[in-house]
């Protein structure tokens, strides 16, 4: 499988993220993506290559001009604020939630950096938005291996993207990757994209991106947000809205689901993709199903990835996989090889 690795990843390194109360060491650390290298060096996968120059237009075609703006001088801004800034990462601690007023756009910086986001978990670093891009970029080159008539190809990059909406950042994403991707593939003539994201955490950023369309359908299998982060989002009745309305597909399942349970909302989340007769699918590949992740719930083991890569090539579409969350880095490597290696063994 191709593999598409954004080099330049580790320029975004938050320091720590507000967690109860305290400012704890980020999870969302370099390490995850070079676990994931090391492993598809280890057991001789893939092609891997870096991605070409970008083109922002496909990030317009997803994100609002006015929040991409932000984020290309968020970082000066910050430092202009205060020299010392420049060692410490930006977080926000404003947020203009229900009765504030949207359009207006502050001229103070942490005004506007709490009304671009919505959680304090999420630092905002000196090379957060160069790492970003890159990372995009990574996304619409796996686009454009499949267009080419590849089986499939992978994203490999950090930042994750699946929290962020067309103008908002939080949950460690700034750039909908995976959003990107699909928004490519239907630029490029799909007719009709299917996101699945399996990632622990529901896909609140590109599910709020689709919601109203019918060509790109989105499905989720998460933890519950009654308990889980995101929240605020991700329950079962939300079935997308207007034209939308039965393209968005939520699957919630209980903090402590194994592999069993797990399995058979993946074999329902892919009849309803299979009725979709999608022309491509792309996978928001979260690891943070894994038992052993920190900040997780779901009972999944290391062989388990295998039998999701099969599962998911027995679709028989061309597919992107964008990486996204899961924490445990030792285990990180092979669980992320796993789903691919499973893949390209039932898909032939
Ligand atoms: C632990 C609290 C957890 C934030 C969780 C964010 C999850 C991010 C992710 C992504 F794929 F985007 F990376 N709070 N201190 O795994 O969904
Ligand atoms: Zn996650």
């Amino acid at each position: 499988m191709r593999v598409v690795h954004n080099a330049r990843h580790a320029l975004h390194h938050g320091k720590v993220e507000m967690f109860r109360g305290e400012l704890v060491p980020c999870f969302e650390v370099p390490a995850r993506v070079d676990d994931v290298l090391a492993e598809l060096e280890r057991r001789g996968f893939g092609t891997v290559e870096a991605p070409a120059e970008i083109d922002d237009a496909a990030l317009a075609r997803v994100h609002a001009p006015r929040y991409l703006q932000f984020l290309a001088g968020a970082w000066d801004e910050w430092v202009a604020l205060d020299p010392a800034n420049a060692q410490r990462d930006a977080l926000p601690s404003y947020w203009p939630i229900r009765s504030f007023r949207h359009d207006v756009l502050p001229a103070s910086f942490p005004a506007r950096l709490g009304l671009f986001s919505y959680d304090a978990g999420t630092p905002l670093t000196a090379g957060t938005w160069v790492a970003a891009r890159a990372g995009a970029g990574c996304a619409l080159g796996a686009v454009d291996h499949v267009l080419r008539g590849e089986r499939a190809a992978f994203a490999l990059t950090r930042p994750p993207g699946h929290h962020a909406g067309a103008d908002f950042f939080g949950g460690y994403c700034f750039l909908n990757n995976s959003a990107i991707a699909a928004q490519a593939l239907r630029d490029a003539g799909v007719d009709r994209v299917a996101v699945l994201d399996i990632d622990y955490h529901h896909g609140n950023g590109t599910q709020a991106i689709f919601y109203e369309r019918a060509d790109v359908q989105f499905t989720s299998l998460h933890g519950d947000p009654h308990t889980e982060y995101p929240y605020y989002l991700g329950y079962a009745d939300e079935q997308g809205a207007g034209a939308g309305l039965g393209f968005n597909r939520n699957l919630p399942l209980a903090r402590g689901t194994g592999f069993d349970g797990w399995r058979e909302a993946l074999a329902e989340a892919l009849r309803g993709i299979a009725d979709f007769r999608p022309g491509a699918l792309v996978v928001s590949l979260g690891l943070d199903t894994f038992e052993g992740d920190p900040i997780s719930g779901f009972r999944l083991a290391s062989p388990d990835y295998l039998h999701i890569g099969e599962d998911l090539a027995r679709a028989g579409l061309p597919t992107v996989f964008v990486f996204e969350g899961g924490y445990a880095v030792d285990a990180l490597g092979v669980n992320t090889v796993n789903v691919l290696d499973g893949f390209m063994q039932r898909a032939g």
